[in-house]
This record gives C-alpha cells, sequence and structure tokens, in this order.
C-alpha cells in the first residue's frame, strides 16, 4: 500500500497543551509521524510519497471562509496583541452569552472557533494544517486513480474540526475534505467509518443533513470521554441525512471483543449502503497503553480489524486521525495497514 506524506507537517511543533491544570508537552507531537514512517520502511509497507498541493477551494468546500481565515491569522493576530505564548482560547460563547457575532479581539476569537481549550495555536499551525489536507487529497487522488487502497499519513488530524471550529488537536476536517472532494469527483455515496477511541464530532457535524456521505463512529462513550458534547447513540442525522449517522459508543475499559462486535455492526451499515468508496478516519488511541485512551486493544487485534476491514471489499482511503503511545503507534498503525492487505 502506498502512504503520502508532506513534511511541512513537522512545522506544527506546540509546545503546550493545557491538560490536568498544567500545561504540558503536546501528545500530539511530530515524533508520532517519525514512528509511523519508521514502521512502514522497516516492514516494506510499500512507498511513501510526497503530497501534491490542492489549494484552499476543497477546503472551503466543506469549512466556513471566515473560519479558514482565522485559522491563517491567529498567530499574527494573537502576537500582534502583545502575547509571548501559545495562542490558547480563555473565554467562550456559551448557553447564557451571544454567540451571532464574532468579536474583533484574539482573545473573543479564539474562544468563538474554539471546541476546546487543550490545543494551542503556534506559528506552524497554519502550515501544517494545509499539507495534512494535501495529503488527504493526494492519497485520495491515488484510490481513484488506481482503484487500490490508500494511507494518508496526515497530521494535525481533522475528526475534530467542525465546519467553523478546531480543538481535540484537529483544524481541517481531513477526511469530511476528503468525502466532499470524492463526491465532486463523481463517488455517488461515500461512508466514513471513525475508529478513533474519540467521536468525531466535527465529521458527525458537518455531515449531518446529508445523505451522501455516511458517518459511522466506534468511540467512548462521551458521558465518560471528550469531546463529552457529542457523539450519543441517538444522533442519527437531520433532514435529508436522517439514518445516516450512526454512533456505536462503548464504556470505558472496552476491550477488543465488545469493540469488534460494533465493528460487524458498523460494518453491516456500510455494505447496505453500498458506498463507491469508504474513508476510514484512523485512530489508534484505542490501544491499552495509550496515555490518553481507555480502551484496552492489543497490538495483533489492530492487525484482525484491518483484516476485517478488507473484507468490506470497496475502494478504502485510511487517514491518520489519532494515537499518542508514540513508542507502539507504528506498530499499531501498520498493523492494520498490514492487515486489510493480507485480507
Ligand atoms: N482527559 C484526537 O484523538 N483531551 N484528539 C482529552 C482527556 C483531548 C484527542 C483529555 C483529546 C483530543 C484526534
Ligand atoms: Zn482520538
Amino acid at each position: 500500500m502506498l502512504t503520502f506524506h508532506d513534511n511541512r507537517t513537522q512545522n506544527r511543533r506546540s509546545t503546550t497543551e493545557l491538560a490536568g491544570g498544567r500545561l504540558i508537552a503536546p501528545l500530539e507531537c511530530p515524533e508520532r509521524v517519525d514512528m509511523i514512517a519508521a514502521r512502514i520502511r522497516e516492514v516494506g509497507l510499500g512507498e511513501i510519497r510526497g503530497a501534491t498541493m490542492h489549494g484552499l477551494e476543497p477546503i472551503a468546500a466543506v469549512h466556513d471562509p471566515a473560519y479558514i481565515d482565522f485559522v491563517e491569522n491567529a498567530w499574527a493576530d494573537w502576537r500582534a496583541a502583545g502575547y509571548t505564548g501559545e495562542a490558547i482560547a480563555t473565554v467562550w460563547p456559551t448557553r447564557r452569552t451571544r454567540c451571532d457575532f464574532v468579536p474583533r479581539h484574539i482573545d473573543g476569537k479564539l474562544g468563538y472557533y474554539a471546541l476546546a481549550a487543550e490545543t494551542a495555536i503556534e506559528a506552524g499551525t497554519w502550515e501544517a494544517a494545509r499539507a495534512s489536507v494535501d495529503i488527504a487529497l493526494t492519497a485520495l487522488d491515488h484510490v481513484q486513480a488506481s482503484g487500490e487502497a490508500a494511507f494518508g499519513l496526515c497530521r494535525p488530524p481533522g475528526h475534530h474540526a467542525a465546519v467553523d471550529q478546531y480543538g481535540g488537536y484537529c483544524f481541517f476536517n481531513n477526511a469530511a475534505i476528503a468525502a466532499q472532494a470524492a463526491r465532486e469527483a463523481g463517488a455517488a455515496r461515500v461512508a466514513i467509518l471513525d475508529v478513533d477511541y474519540h467521536h468525531g464530532n466535527g465529521t458527525q457535524q458537518i455531515l449531518y443533513e446529508r445523505d451522501d456521505v455516511l458517518f459511522v463512529s466506534l468511540h467512548c462513550d462521551p458521558l465518560e470521554e471528550f469531546p463529552h458534547y457529542l457523539g450519543r447513540a441517538d444522533e442519527i442525522g437531520a433532514g435529508a441525512g436522517e439514518g445516516f449517522n450512526r454512533n456505536h459508543p462503548l464504556p470505558p475499559g472496552s476491550g477488543y471483543a465488545a469493540w469488534r462486535a460494533e465493528l460487524e455492526t458498523a460494518m453491516n451499515g456500510i455494505d447496505e449502503y453500498d458506498p463507491d468508496l469508504v474513508i476510514v478516519s484512523l485512530g489508534v488511541d484505542t490501544f491499552a497503553g495509550d496515555p490518553i485512551g481507555r480502551f484496552k486493544l492489543a497490538s495483533d487485534d489492530f492487525t484482525d480489524y484491518g483484516r476485517r476491514l478488507a473484507g468490506m471489499n470497496r475502494p478504502t482511503l485510511f487517514l491518520m486521525e489519532g494515537g499518542y503511545a508514540v513508542e507502539e503507534i507504528g506498530v499499531n498503525v501498520v498493523n492494520v495497514l498490514t492487515g486489510f492487505e493480507h485480507g
């Protein structure tokens, strides 16, 4: 299987993440990509190719233009305000205030566009977030041209990014952007299968009223886990999209037997939908050793579910999402991909 990557993702080197009341070294770090690339070479999965620039248009087909401008200018605006640390939201529009206008000051803008406070914006954020989209779209080009599966080694991840919100380490929703691009290129139906430990709230929000892209997510119950305010089973889509959003929340502590049973249900739904393309939002923070995930998958389980995914027998685009056990991330990701190839 071919992998697509671009070294501009290395420009995102945030030094601060708000976690447990402290500023820690961000879990979503450039070394994640190094470990995955090293493992790809070690097992000879296939070539790692560069990304081609796809411009802003595919991003603007999914995200609000004012939000895109915000991501581009946030760091400069923050610096211009005289701040010396990384840009972190500290105040939000909430249930008891207005949210019908965007404040002028960067502090107000950050809260308006942030869905969470852990994710800091720094000098390389814009360039890396755009590179991540280019990676996804270049990998999609390959799937469409060859009919073969491909892996977009995206970073930063995308599935928490909504139409006009960043957070959970995500800025642009790579999976939703790729799904929209595939639709424009002629795919009648696209399914997104999100196997990251966290609910893909951004992907769900972007696609909630659509029936041309099915969103199916396996994740830890939002009553217990980030992103907390979306991802319950009764969220089934709205309007034309009713029935085309499927959440499979599992309790913290879930092991592979429970997870795999939900995967079977999820895959049956995808099969029935009969998509021309399956996009897998591939987060490996379901791993037992993940520092923030509380599922209990073992490295071998990733191989097993990779094999099962191949059983769907559909053109498949894998896009990297979360996974923070840096030492094991390469093995776990490549296990999914080799399992798929041998499936
Ligand atoms: N106490 C992705 O996996 N913080 N994002 C959780 C847990 C945010 C994860 C705090 C986690 C975001 C793409
Ligand atoms: Zn995650």
